[in-house]
């Protein structure tokens, strides 16, 4: 069943992709796995089409399209519940408007009760540190799919620090920033997926799993 919720995503078939998941959510697989297994499983295989030699726009927009499409049957907006724990601000750099990552680990975070601040895609060090400033969150979540985006990440903490913000946890992810390790990119944590992000925002603020 995964592999026809990854093939209909490949088409970028909304339609399909959407009957797939909903027969995998009533045989009973977990989100997590439908997000791993199939979302990030079908995105990797399209690789291949986003490369400098091949790239084909409609067809990777209509994968995305559905992947989204996939993302709201997982996460209906109106069974959200109220959002009282922390703050996380989140966004992807200036330069980068690969956004399908960040509005999936913006949908588990809010279905977990956190109030997600998103600043979207293409957005600059100074106005993410500025959401930072106002919204006094737990941490900062980056999101980086293009290694052209590197050293805005590397400057990230140090500029919190000039404003007084050096003791928010910053985490990164994406496909460009996972193979690194925090130290080398100077943030707190890099989390593998999205649920390995949560995870660390769990500890971090005190939740318990069982
Ligand atoms: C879809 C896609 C696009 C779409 C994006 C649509 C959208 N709205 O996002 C479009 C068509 C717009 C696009 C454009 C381009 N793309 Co593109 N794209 C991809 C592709 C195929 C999939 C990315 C994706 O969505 N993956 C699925 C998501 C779910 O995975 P994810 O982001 O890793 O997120 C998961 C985790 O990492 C985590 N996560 C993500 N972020 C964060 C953040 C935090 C804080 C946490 C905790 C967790 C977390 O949560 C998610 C769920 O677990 C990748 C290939 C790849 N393997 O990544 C290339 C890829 C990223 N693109 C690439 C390129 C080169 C481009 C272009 C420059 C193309 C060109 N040749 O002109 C342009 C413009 C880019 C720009 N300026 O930003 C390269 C980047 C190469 C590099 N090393 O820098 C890649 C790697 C393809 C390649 N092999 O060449 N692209």
């Amino acid at each position: 069943m995964m592999d026809l919720l990854v093939k209909a995503l490949l088409d970028g078939d909304q339609a399909q992709a959407i009957i797939e998941v909903r027969k995998l959510r009533e045989a009973g697989v977990q989100r997590r796995q439908i997000i791993t297994g199939g979302v990030e499983a079908a995105m990797t295989q399209l690789d291949a089409k986003c490369t400098v030699e091949q790239f084909n726009l409609l067809e990777i927009m209509l994968c995305g399209r559905a992947a989204t499409g996939v993302m709201k049957v997982l996460y209906p907006l109106g069974a959200l519940p109220p959002q009282t724990k922390a703050a996380v601000v989140i966004g992807t750099l200036e330069g980068d408007v690969h956004d399908l990552g960040k509005n999936i680990f913006k949908m588990v975070l809010t279905a977990k009760g956190y109030r997600v601040v998103d600043c979207g895609k293409d957005c600059s060090l100074e106005r993410l540190i500025d959401a930072v400033e106002q919204e006094a969150p737990v941490a900062a979540g980056i999101s980086g799919l293009i290694t052209t985006i590197i050293p805005q990440v590397l400057q990230m903490k140090d500029k919190m620090a000039e404003r007084g913000l050096g003791h928010i946890k910053v985490i990164a992810g994406g496909a460009a920033l996972k193979q690194a390790t925090a130290e080398s990119l100077k943030v707190d944590f890099i989390a593998q997926s999205a649920f390995d992000g949560l995870h660390y925002l769990d500890q971090i603020v005190g939740v318990r799993h069982e």
